[in-house]
């Protein structure tokens, strides 16, 4: 059984190849701290657009992630946000594309860079109240981003190169938890038998991934893991990432990719937790749920959101009251979901 768009999200699919087909300059952005799915996205993109004759331009809110910079084909299409470049390119761009976010406070300073161009948004995440205007292309049921990314192309029919291919799969991959959470759904191996058809070696788009971490990563892990901490009567674990190795290791956002699986993964945990002192004194925090505790909702108490099996959000310091802010309503979330499921 091959693969076919789903049928309620056809129509938007279509509308946004149009307009994707119709640019000559594009702007391309994703969320603060890109993903696999984000920066997979851009790169599938980018390379489409290119081989239709159009410009196609990476500007991110903050530093494109190095292990994620192989997927794009030229690294000259990443522009620093900062720059004069970037600020010309908005200002000449016929079109902007928000790739796995489409709230405005997810984007940071490219909000203001954007503003005013034409704006398409391709986006799986439940939608949020802070929305970004323009020709959406936005479904919860899609695994990934890269999976409506595939949408797009596969309705244009190509033409599809290594790049594109390699960037969906990347998107699909990471998103999933490599097709192990609950979002790995039959479409989503579909579109990955797809694109492996289409040339990805999923051996080594996951070794460049998963299989490369820097040695700073576990010396970090040592800290941290002293703070793990698990609370059987709630099904909360938790874990801390200090602020002194975090600066003394020189880690980058991207190393802390998968830790909070540690604490996600602890037996009888509903929801794991993994919290980062940052710099600004600000506290930034993880959610997992692996029931049906809907981490998107506790999130958003936060001002955060994401996905009902996985969220984040930014509360003020000190780590001690975060802590202890995030663990009452996580808790009180936790009684809430056992009770409607008594
Ligand atoms: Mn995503």
């Amino acid at each position: 059984m091959s693969y076919r768009t789903p049928a309620h999200r056809a129509a938007a699919v279509n509308e946004v190849k149009n307009a994707l087909l119709a640019s000559r300059r594009a702007v391309l952005t994703t969320h603060l701290n890109a993903d696999g799915d984000g920066a997979g996205s851009q790169a599938a993109i980018a390379s489409w657009m290119r081989s239709n004759g159009a410009e196609a331009w990476i500007v991110n809110p903050t530093t494109f992630p190095k292990n994620l910079r192989f997927l794009v084909e030229n690294e000259d299409w990443i522009v620093n946000a900062g720059s004069r470049k970037a600020r010309d390119l908005c200002d000449s761009a016929d079109l902007a594309i928000v790739l796995d976010t489409g709230e405005v406070p997810r984007i940071g300073r490219v909000q203001d860079m954007i503003r005013d161009l034409t704006t398409v948004i391709i986006d799986h995440h439940q939608p949020g109240d802070q929305a970004i205007g323009g020709i959406s292309l936005r479904d919860p049921d899609a695994c990934a981003t890269g999976e409506l990314v595939y949408d797009v192309v596969h309705t244009a029919k190509g033409p599809w190169s290594q790049w594109i291919a390699n960037g969906i799969y990347v998107a699909i991959m990471t998103d999933t938890g490599s097709f192990r959470f609950d979002n790995s759904t039959a479409e989503c191996h579909q579109v990955a038998s797809e694109v492996i058809t289409l040339g990805v070696n999923p051996e080594e788009m996951h070794d460049r991934i998963y299989g490369r971490a820097p040695l700073r990563k576990y010396e970090l892990l040592k800290h941290a893991l002293e703070t793990l901490e698990h609370d059987p009567k709630s099904g909360i674990s938790w874990m801390v990432i200090p602020k002194e190795p975090y600066e003394a290791l020189g880690i980058i956002a991207e190393d802390l990719e998968g830790i909070v699986d540690i604490p996600r993964s602890i037996e009888g945990t509903e929801v794991g937790l993994l919290f980062r002192d940052t710099s600004t004194g600000d506290v930034k925090v993880s959610f997992r749920s692996n029931g049906p505790v809907d981490v998107n909702q506790l999130a958003r108490n936060f001002e955060g959101g994401g996905h009902m099996k996985a969220s984040g959000a930014v509360l003020a310091g000190p780590m001690d009251r975060a802590v202890e802010t995030v663990l009452g309503k996580a808790r009180a979330a936790v009684a809430k979901a056992r009770e409607e499921g008594a």
